[in-house]
């Protein structure tokens, strides 16, 4: 039967820092292909499904993914070869038994989620349809809000700021191709305002500009200088979102440690700052603002500013439903980040993006630092509706590709697509 996978392939790759990923080729037994590759991150969090390198130094500074490619052509290949993959849950739930551990670190959540994509983009091509058409169908209409990470620091940027990103969002536009056009002009405008001021235009590892600044709060100033010399009003048709990457500034005493500004501060301190800043800029969005453990300070966060802004969960969450029920049920964010890399297959990232929507939240679905041209994280923002995604800056072609397929998938949808615009932030702005 021409659903039943014939063959599984894997190879090593190598990811937009140069460092060695994984991409796995699943045939069909009429020859159809389907094929994925799996990015990686830098400020990853404890709680994320286990991405298994091979550890030797003699290879790629110990990085190698060989482990996770034999993984793939070996075990994975004996228990799923001749399998269908007509039924998605039950191949992810014959991946996750065949690991047998809670982080999926014996095969590799890398591994396992290579696979799981693959086997989606070969029964999307063997039913003749486009990804975002075979997960969603007809249901799947909304083009996403892109969160453009034009200001890089944190771990993806050495000597720029301590948040890791700074990002602009055209919540005013009305087809996704204006509110990237918006993006792209906003980031040229930053970058001659850049150098209009003496400032470096070199590029962090999402593209996004990656300058010495005095203090965080001046990229925010640049920001706001930047969209409206491109011509637009901030906030209302281009707002601001940040990622703090919290986690990555904790120190073992609780206290959050901002090198760039020279101080620390408590994490009451912290929760001032964003309450702060979300009154002076057009911040619609927060994500990290606090650290993975600290519960308490997302509880505090929420209830001060998630009326109003957008509060977002990565490390807290990583994707995982578990976490994700904690999360609601403490009132400790209001919207999803969504990684499938996090958790390890497809099924589960559909599964807490359901979890989220159903309780009322926003999801966007997100890339890695360390990317590939793969731009399956495109196709399930349109398939579930999310509304939102984050895929960098407008340039650096591992970020634009993901841009670039949005925008073929509007075409694709023609009069019936709808660009989510501010209401895709309805949790916070009521629209
Ligand atoms: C994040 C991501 C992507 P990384 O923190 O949201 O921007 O970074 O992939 O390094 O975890
Ligand atoms: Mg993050």
């Amino acid at each position: 039967m021409s659903d039943r996978i014939a063959h599984l392939h894997a190879r090593e790759i190598l990811d937009s820092r140069g460092n060695p990923t994984i991409e796995v080729d699943l045939t069909l037994s009429n020859g159809v292909l389907g094929r994925a590759a799996v990015p990686s991150g830098a400020s990853t969090g404890a709680y994320e499904a286990i991405e298994l390198r091979d550890g030797d130094g003699l290879r790629y500074g110990g990085k190698g993914v060989l482990g996770a490619v034999s993984a793939v052509t070996g075990e994975i290949a004996t228990a799923i070869i001749g399998a269908s993959v007509r039924d998605q849950r039950a191949l992810d739930s014959t991946l996750i038994a065949l690991d047998g551990t809670p982080a999926k670190g014996r095969l590799g959540a890398n591994a396992l989620l290579g696979v799981s994509l693959a086997a989606a983009h070969a029964r999307a091509a063997l039913h003749g349809h486009e990804l975002w058409y075979e997960l969603g169908g007809d249901a799947a209409v909304k083009l996403p809000v892109p969160l453009l990470n034009i200001l890089n620091g944190g771990k993806h940027a050495e000597h720029s700021t301590d948040f890791q990103e700074f990002m602009v969002v055209p919540v005013g536009a009305t087809t996704y191709r204006d509110a990237l056009r918006a993006g792209a002009e906003v980031f040229a405008a930053l970058r001659t305002c850049l150098q209009d001021r003496g400032l470096a235009t070199g590029q962090g590892d999402e593209g996004g500009f990656a300058p010495s600044l005095p203090t965080n709060e001046a990229a925010l100033d640049l920001l706001m200088v930047a969209i409206e010399a491109a011509g637009y009003r901030p906030g209302d048709e281009v707002a601001i979102a940040i990622d703090a990457a919290a986690t990555e500034l904790l120190q073992s005493d609780g206290r959050y440690h901002l090198e760039r500004e020279g101080r620390t501060l408590e994490r009451g301190a912290l929760v001032d700052l964003w309450a702060t800043w979300a009154s002076k800029y057009p911040i619609i969005s927060i994500e990290d603002g606090l650290a993975e453990d600290d519960w308490s300070g997302w509880e505090e966060l929420t209830a001060r500013i998630g009326g109003k802004v957008q509060i977002v969960g990565d490390d807290l969450l990583v994707t995982s439903v578990h976490r994700i029920e904690r999360a609601i049920d403490a009132g400790a964010a209001n919207a999803l980040l969504v990684k499938p890399n996090q958790i390890g297959t497809l099924t589960e990232t559909l599964d807490a993006i359901s979890l989220a929507h159903g309780a009322g939240w926003a999801s966007i679905l997100s890339h890695r630092s360390g990317e590939t041209e793969d731009t399956t994280i495109a196709d399930l923002a349109v398939a579930t509706n999310a509304g939102q995604i984050k895929t960098g800056a407008p340039s650096r072609s591992e970020r634009v590709a993901k841009l670039n397929r949005l925008l073929r998938i509007e075409e694709q949808l023609g009069s019936r697509a709808i660009y989510a615009g501010r209401a895709a932030f309805s949790q916070v702005t009521h629209a």
